[in-house]
């Protein structure tokens, strides 16, 4: 099967998702017009190089070498492309308070993130991730367990409760996910991960 039709399979169909408390997927949150601006925004924007992967911070950059938030850390507002989405999670009752932190992560094939729980005194209650450009499968692991959920293209995943504060995530560092039983290439993948600021 060719990437295209195997990436196409997953475009919302997935069952593969993880039973955990605190942990909701939504396909399809945004329209593929929505997607495409998302991408064509953010590639027009500086990339930050100081990980593995390309990053860009929105709002308040975070530290990953202190693992933390600091107040000259602040970038200000997010900008509307953002604050529109920001907005959206706020009033459709996703979280409480409105996101004022998002960090924008760029995955090729091969790349991931490690299994990590996000910053607890820097970050509240709620994560909410909106995939871009491609399928990936995102583990949870808990002690021994590891629990795994397919993340589609214009999906958004929330964490809170035991998702957010007792279990791990990460995207392990390969280029074939099996989705079902099936094997799916990666392709380019963007995530907009939205957070609010404790104390901010
Ligand atoms: O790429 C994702 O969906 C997750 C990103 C993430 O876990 C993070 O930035 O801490």
């Amino acid at each position: 099967m060719n990437t295209a039709i195997q990436q196409a399979l997953f475009d919302g169909n997935t069952s593969q998702r993880a039973d955990i408390a605190g942990l909701s997927y939504l396909a399809n949150f945004i329209t593929k017009e929505e997607e495409a601006a998302l991408i064509r925004t953010i590639d027009a924007q500086p990339w930050l190089n100081d990980l593995k992967r390309r990053v860009q911070h929105y709002g308040w950059k975070y530290d990953y070498k202190v693992r933390g938030i600091s107040e000259d850390l602040r970038l200000g507002e997010l900008p509307d492309w953002l604050a529109k989405y920001a907005r959206r999670l706020h009033i459709e009752g996703y979280f409480s308070q409105r996101p004022d932190q998002v960090i924008v992560n760029e995955y090729l094939p091969g790349q991931g993130i490690s299994p990590h729980t996000d910053c607890l005194p820097c970050f509240g209650d709620t994560i909410a991730s909106l995939s871009l450009g491609s399928a990936c499968v995102m583990d949870f692991t808990q002690d021994k367990q590891k629990v795994p959920q397919s993340l589609e293209p214009r999906s958004l995943v929330i964490l809170s409760g035991d998702a957010r504060y007792y279990w791990k995530h990460g995207i392990a560092a390969r280029k074939t996910d099996s989705m079902d039983g099936i094997k799916v290439s990666r392709r380019r993948r963007l995530s907009l991960t939205f957070r609010t600021i404790l104390n901010s």
